[in-house]
């Protein structure tokens, strides 16, 4: 039995044999019940109220070495869930960085006193950081599996370029990597972890999935969880698996069962699935106790497969260790958890003042000038009539043909983005290219592999786009409507805006999210018409654009594209073929830096601050202010929502004394009001009127366009409130 070597904690070279020899059986146990010692210290501390928080491997430790040993730190890729401690001391985080953790210290190395003991990560094991959210680490494996197997296949795309998120990933790929996710039974219940089996069976992924089933989730056994209470019944019909239920309190046929499921993926034949069956020895976590929901039986029978407990005996029974050596053994790993414990615990702690860093990406920053380029290289098309005539939607899919030209490690996928995945199709047809048409001809030019259909399942789209991120290419992921963001909420929320801070800045993924939204369709409706903008403004570590015009949209769209956040791109539906906001075509460097706003009309009686839909509204209506009432009204387009203007706002509301802030989502909660309260706090003493908000009904969109346009805000709700604000 080959085993392979891990970095920090050695298990020696194997003999010829198909066995491991007595030296790496006492390694192997050893490493075991320090995994079981660290975390019989952290209960200890957790109890003398020295940290905050305690889950633990007990029971876990066999089954996770066995895969920690087959796969080698640092060249394969690894997505553990909370339980897996043993997994990572065996690939190399030590039990002071575990220690550290427990007691939120500055040197936590995987979240520098962010995140809750047992979260790991670790740049140079290739330990990607685990979040709490069951599952959603599975599709990030699966985006880390196609990365890695881009890169394999375009080695040049991996060399850093200067000028954009490029110059700082280091890109690290080997032709045969594996990728480990690991997760809880109870776990397999979420949407997530079928949209990953989905996609690693369909694309032939080196992705091994590890089903570590204690038979609870939480207090929920797993009958409740998985029909018929084995999951292996259930996934075996996926092609192109490698299958294994193995019993999981045995490291040497987890560590089997492993090295098969790595054979399979690194041969290139797609991903395997190992389901160890385990015990859960102690409580699911400190905040738990197992007495209120098991039965005595249940909690002795397990105790009876205690895999420490087993090797234990096995060793001393073969003579491999005597009592005494075994005792010497036991007792030196326990004073390596406590010398851990006792250093982490005179460990300095974070400072108040680096709570804000790495919310964003602190090398590059998109508001910063290298992006205002913002004069167009008109003398890069014909001039002419014809040159002014491109919609937002032409210039939204010039922007991509450029980037992709330019950048070799930018990806399109989502749902009918593809011209037509059955390629001979387009012997004949013209290729469909996204419903709105913005990624047509892409595929044409770019083929498959860079642009292609995803399911039909939103958090396939952006949990694989954070995989391919945090690995240094650039998705260019499309939701196919606002309305239809839900489903990759978690993932937006919790894991794609996070990352970069849970990580302390160690890991980061760039991903941009086009994204069609908004109303004024007539027969749009409830589903295909909403706003929401707001809802994502409020995520830290989340950028959020929405232009209102075809140049914006494309200078907008290449900052969004070259810069190292994640962002959210707004697409107004409405917009993107109407006549307002046409422009020449303004050549493949032309960008503009996120925090600009523009003055798209002077004016000197009241600031209107909008964007998107409404700026055009908003033109018509100050228009007739100022031809029937003589107001002289300023707008601004914001542009972009996060970050956002605040100078500009400020200059023109000290300028006019009056400001309305208008947009299409609804009123209340919405984006206007919380510039209407930072305006209201820090501009109190200029202003002579009160803070107006314009926005829609606190409703849905309705269908009926009567009804459309009573819940929409209009040019003339705009003029009203623009009158009424002149009478003060
Ligand atoms: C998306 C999500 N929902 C709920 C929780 C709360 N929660 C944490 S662990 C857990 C049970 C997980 O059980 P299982 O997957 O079997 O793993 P185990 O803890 O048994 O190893 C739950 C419900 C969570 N962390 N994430
Ligand atoms: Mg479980």
């Amino acid at each position: 039995m080959e085993v392979a070597i891990s970095r920090a904690r050695r298990v020696g070279a194997s003999p010829a044999s198909d066995e491991p020899s007595a030296q790496q059986l006492v390694e192997i146990y050893q490493l075991m019940f320090l995994s079981r010692a660290v975390d019989d210290r952290e209960i200890l501390l957790k109890r003398q109220q020295k940290i905050f928080f305690q889950i633990s491997a007990a029971g876990h430790e066999a089954l996770q070495l066995g895969a920690a040993l087959a796969l080698r730190p640092g060249y394969d890729w690894f997505f553990p869930y909370y339980r897996d401690r043993t997994l990572c001391l065996a690939l190399g985080i030590t039990p002071y960085d575990m220690m550290l953790q427990a007691v939120g210290a500055a040197g936590d190395p995987a979240s520098g006193g962010r995140q809750m003991p047992t979260h790991w990560s670790s740049r140079s094991l290739h330990i990607v950081s685990t979040s709490s959210a069951t599952a959603t680490q599975l599709l990030h494996a699966v985006g880390c599996a196609e990365a890695g197997r881009y890169f394999s296949r375009h080695p040049e795309s991996a060399i850093k370029a200067p000028g954009d998120y490029r110059e700082f990933r280091d890109v690290e790929f080997y032709g045969d990597e594996v990728v480990l996710a690991c997760v809880g039974e109870g776990s397999t219940s979420q949407g997530e972890f079928w949209e990953a089996l989905n996609t690693a069976s369909n694309e032939k992924l080196p992705v091994i999935f590890c089903i570590e089933d204690n038979g609870y989730a939480i207090s929920v056994p797993v009958e409740v969880n998985t029909p018929g209470g084995n999951i292996s019944r259930l996934v075996a019909n996926f092609p192109n698996f490698h299958f294994a239920e193995i019993d999981g309190n045995d490291p040497l046929a987890s560590l089997r069962a492993f090295e098969q499921a790595a054979a399979h993926c690194r041969a290139g034949c797609g991903p395997a699935l190992v389901h160890g069956h385990c015990v859960r020895l102690y409580s699911h976590s400190l905040s738990d106790d197992d007495k209120l929901y098991r039965s005595a039986a249940e909690r002795e029978a397990d105790a009876l497969c205690d895999p420490i407990a087993r090797m234990r005996s096995r060793l001393v029974a073969d003579g491999i260790l005597t009592a005494a050596e075994m005792e010497q053994l036991e007792h030196d790993v326990v004073r390596e958890a406590a010398e851990a414990a006792e250093r982490a615990l005179h460990a300095q702690l974070p400072a108040e003042e680096s709570i804000t860093t790495h919310v964003y990406s602190e090398d590059l920053d998109p508001t910063r000038a290298a992006f205002a380029t913002e004069q167009p290289d008109l003398a890069s098309e014909e001039s002419g009539a014809k040159a002014a005539a491109h919609t937002m939607a032409d210039l939204i899919n010039s922007c991509l043909r450029n980037e992709m030209r330019r950048d070799e490690r930018i990806v399109i996928f989502g749902e009918d983005v593809a011209d037509a995945s059955r390629k001979e199709a387009l012997n004949e047809a013209k290729g469909k290219g996204g419903v709105f048409k913005l990624t047509a001809g892409l595929q044409a030019e770019f083929g498959s592999e860079r642009v292609f259909n995803s399911p039909l399942a939103e958090a396939n789209i952006v949990g694989r786009a954070v995989g391919y991120a945090l690995r240094g290419m650039k998705p260019v992921v499309e939701i196919q409507f606002f309305d239809y963001i839900w489903p990759a909420m978690h993932q937006i929320r919790n894991e794609l805006a996070l990352l970069r801070w849970r990580s302390n800045g160690t890991w980061g993924a760039p991903v941009v999210m086009r994204v069609p939204i908004g109303g004024y369709l007539t027969g749009g409706s409830i589903y295909h018409s909403q706003s929401g903008e707001s809802i994502f403004t409020h995520l830290p570590g989340l950028r959020v654009v929405f232009p209102s015009n075809a140049l914006d949209a494309n200078g907008l769209l290449r900052t969004a594209i070259r810069c190292d956040d994640p962002v959210l791109f707004l697409e107004h539906k409405r917009l993107y073929r109407e006549t307002y906001g046409r422009a020449a075509y303004p050549g493949p460097e032309f960008a503009i830096p996120f925090g600009k706003a523009k003055i798209v009309r002077p004016g000197s009686h009241l600031t209107l601050v909008t964007y998107g839909a409404l700026v055009p509204r908003a033109l018509q209506a100050a228009h007739r202010a100022e031809r029937l009432h003589a107001i002289d009204v300023e707008i601004l387009d914001l542009r972009t929502l996060n970050p956002y203007d605040w100078e500009a706002i400020a200059a023109s509301v000290r300028k006019t004394n009056r400001v309305i802030v208008a947009h299409e989502d609804m009123l209340s909660w919405g984006y206007g009001a919380e510039l209407a309260a930072r305006i209201a706090d820090e501009l109190f003493d200029d202003l002579d009127a009160p803070v107006r908000r314009i926005g829609s009904m606190d409703t849905f969109v309705a269908y009926q366009p009567k009804l459309e346009d009573a819940i929409l805000p209009q040019p003339d709700t705009i003029l009203n409130a623009i009158m009424d604000l002149k009478r003060y």
